[in-house]
């Protein structure tokens, strides 16, 4: 894919910490939409952590749903690094985050003008303690849907929140209980129902995490949830996938793009890029089309340089005029955008009837309903 432009629209030195003695360290993985007057609204998410260290503790950032931001300290010789977003109790093998994330929400006018921040949501509840991460936003008829990560001592959830004017946001508690991430509602109803692609993690490793698609007849219970596809078939998405910013309506079928990651020799976080694939408009749990490159791969210095290096992680998506905007987090550390021809991007899709990929994953289907009937 050939990108018109590529840039670093917001980066931490952006952005005021919470509280005067704590550092941003990353703003980044904004969901995007645009408003009915062509105005295109980011929605951020922003990590702190304390700006101090204290040597032989360990700060475990948390949100206090009264107080504001919050601290835990623990001696460090009971805690181990999972990586730099992680760290794990060595005696219990609980995890917590090294990070607390909130949103803010920021006005960048046509699409890349200097984002200005116009609102904040922050954790108001149990299941957010640890934070709200990686927000997405669907418009579907007049109301504005937002899917963001709800992490917590009950685990890493998917929750949702509902606006009529895409400022005020009421929460709508958890739509998905632990672990699922990547959640995205379809813009459109089809065939009368609501539809998400959602993104579940078994603890057991069965198979790598896959994306799976759900419907719903009032947008909040959803079932008949199906697999829709679990990565692997391409070298930089062998570890795993899932869905960016919510799908968009190409002719009568489903753009969605999605991040891949794949395993660095050099590094415990893989290096993550990012695919796309065409969904069928009325059965979208069919892929018609995939990326057998990636997109957008991590070769710029500030998406190689960061908090966590080699990740470009897209999450929102506006298209006009034939031209798409794809924001996309950078390293953990800032907001990217990439801007291009809607043609060049769909060029570089394959159909999977060449590819053999759709033989794949029909044996594949094959193979799990017997296990299924067993
Ligand atoms: C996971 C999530 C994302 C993050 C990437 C890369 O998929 O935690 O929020 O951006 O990893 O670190």
């Amino acid at each position: 894919m050939r990108w018109d432009s590529r840039e670093c629209l917001l980066s931490p030195t952006d952005i005021s910490p919470s509280l005067p003695d704590w550092r941003v360290i990353g703003v980044f993985n904004a969901g995007a939409y645009e408003e009915p007057g062509g105005r295109v609204i980011l929605g951020a998410r922003i990590a702190e952590a304390p700006a101090a260290d204290r040597s032989g503790w360990v700060a475990l950032p948390y949100w206090d749903v009264k107080r504001g931001p919050a601290i835990d300290w623990e001696p460090a010789t009971d805690w181990e690094a999972v990586d730099q977003r992680v760290w794990r109790n060595r005696a219990r093998g609980q995890t917590r985050l090294s990070t607390v994330s909130h949103l803010r929400l920021f006005d960048c006018g046509k699409g890349t003008d200097r984002p200005r921040e116009i609102e904040r949501l922050v954790p108001l509840y149990h299941w957010e303690t640890y934070g709200m991460e990686d927000a997405r936003f669907s418009r579907i008829g007049d109301s504005y849907f937002m899917t963001y990560v709800a992490v917590s001592p009950w685990g890493v959830c998917t929750a949702w929140a509902t606006s009529s004017d895409g400022w005020r946001w009421e929460r709508q508690g958890i739509l998905l209980p632990p672990d699922n991430k990547d959640v995205v509602f379809f813009p459109e109803k089809i065939s009368g129902k609501y539809a998400i692609l959602h993104r579940p993690m078994c603890s057991m490793p069965w198979s790598n995490p896959a994306i799976w698609i759900a419907w719903s007849h009032d947008g909040r219970y959803f079932g008949d949830h199906t697999r829709l596809y679990s990565g692997g078939r391409f070298y930089w998405e062998t570890e795993r996938v899932g869905v960016g910013p919510p799908p968009l309506r190409v002719d009568r079928d489903w753009l969605v793009i999605y991040h891949g990651s794949a395993k660095l020799p050099t590094q415990s976080v893989g290096r993550y890029t990012a695919g796309a694939m065409l969904l069928a408009g009325e059965e979208p749990h069919r892929i018609l089309a995939v990326s057998p490159e990636p997109l957008l791969v991590p070769d710029r210095e500030f998406e190689n340089e960061g908090f966590v290096p080699a990740v470009v992680f897209p999450t929102g998506l506006v298209c006009r005029q034939e031209k798409v905007w794809l924001y996309y987090g950078a390293a953990d550390t800032s907001v990217g955008v990439a801007t291009g021809a809607l043609s060049e991007l769909l060029k570089s899709l394959e159909p999977t009837t060449q590819s053999g990929f759709r033989a794949k994953e029909e044996a594949l289907t094959e193979t799990e309903n017997e296990l299924c009937q067993t």
